[in-house]
């Protein structure tokens, strides 16, 4: 800040200003309510108690006034203009993957059955049983027979959509079943109850369906054990067949209309795991839930289910 004085055409500067001078407390004080200010009241003790001077006046002498003036603000400048954009920051940690398999969620600590999200290949959800008690745990469930209360006697659309119910019976549905199959090897575990609850098993070593334009075909592995015995491979490399679609081998008929089923039926079966639910022994040969190896063609199960996991 910078002020003068003119007096008798002498111009005097004051070339460096107190933080007392220009705070406003003091230019209101009694000091500067005149507006002339002689010289001898800058060597008050107000002022002159600053120290070291904080105030220098060039060429003032004893006769002459220096006026120091308070001036009006001005009008505020115009705002600035934006700054310039900040820089991108770091990338974030990846997030997590969601679970691909019942073995996986059982590896995070899932250890109860139930139903859960997984994640197909291409990333569409899927909710699933997970059987995570039987033999090591970590199995997904697509088919189950337990009471009879869920429709198996269906069309191909819903095989291969899904159906039944979370709560008891159910079909996952082929697409489904392809989807997660068609990459990686799975083991197949199917368990049998009777109706004296004695379980029966049998296990593959591996298991895929190929999608519909194939009529989901079956790949199956070996038959690696189980006391149920071996009535699936019969059924290796057959198409889908459902009551309205026939891709069997029996040329006169429809296996699926024949043994009240939906299958891998090839001239016809040796087992029907998708057929009526006829509630233990009966007459109708070979139409209920049945495993030629284990209670044969006159026997429905009363518990059944097929399951998939990843080796
Ligand atoms: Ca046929």
């Amino acid at each position: 800040m910078i002020k003068k004085s003119e007096n008798d055409g002498k111009l005097f500067l004051v070339t460096a200003f107190s933080p007392l001078l220009s705070t406003p407390p003091l230019l209101s004080s009694p000091l500067h309510s005149s507006p002339l200010l002689s010289s001898p009241l800058l060597s008050s003790p107000l002022l002159s108690s600053v120290s070291p001077p904080d105030v220098r006046i060039v060429g003032l002498s004893g006769s002459d006034r220096l006026a120091v003036l308070q001036g009006c603000p001005g009008t505020p400048g115009a705002p600035g203009g934006p700054g310039a954009p900040g820089r991108i920051g770091e990338q974030g940690p990846p997030g997590s993957k969601g679970p691909r398999s019942c073995k996986e969620l059982l590896e995070k600590g899932q250890v109860l059955s139930g139903w859960f999200t997984l994640y197909t290949e291409d990333c569409r959800k899927l909710t699933v049983f997970c059987d995570m008690d039987t033999d090591g745990g970590g199995w997904l469930v697509f088919q189950k027979r337990l009471d009879g209360s869920v429709d198996f006697y269906r069309d191909w659309k819903a095989y291969r959509e899904g159906f039944g119910n979370q709560l008891s019976e159910f079909w996952l549905g082929n697409d489904n079943i392809h989807l997660l199959t068609k990459t990686g090897s799975h083991e197949l575990r199917i368990d049998l109850k009777d109706f004296e609850d004695e379980s029966t098993f049998a296990k593959y070593s591996s298991f895929q369906i190929l999608d519909e334009s194939q009529n989901y075909r079956l790949l199956l592995g070996a038959f690696v054990e189980g006391d149920a015995g071996d009535s699936f491979s019969f059924h290796s490399n057959m198409s889908f067949t459902t009551k309205d679609r026939d891709h069997d081998k029996s040329g006169s008929s429809n296996c699926a209309v024949s043994y009240t089923g939906a299958w891998w039926y090839s001239e016809c079966h040796w087992s029907n795991l998708n057929g009526r639910y006829l509630k233990g022994v009966h007459e109708a040969i070979a139409k209920g839930i049945n495993w030629k190896t284990g209670k044969g063609y006159k026997y429905s199960y009363r518990y059944s289910d097929m399951k998939i996991r990843p080796t």
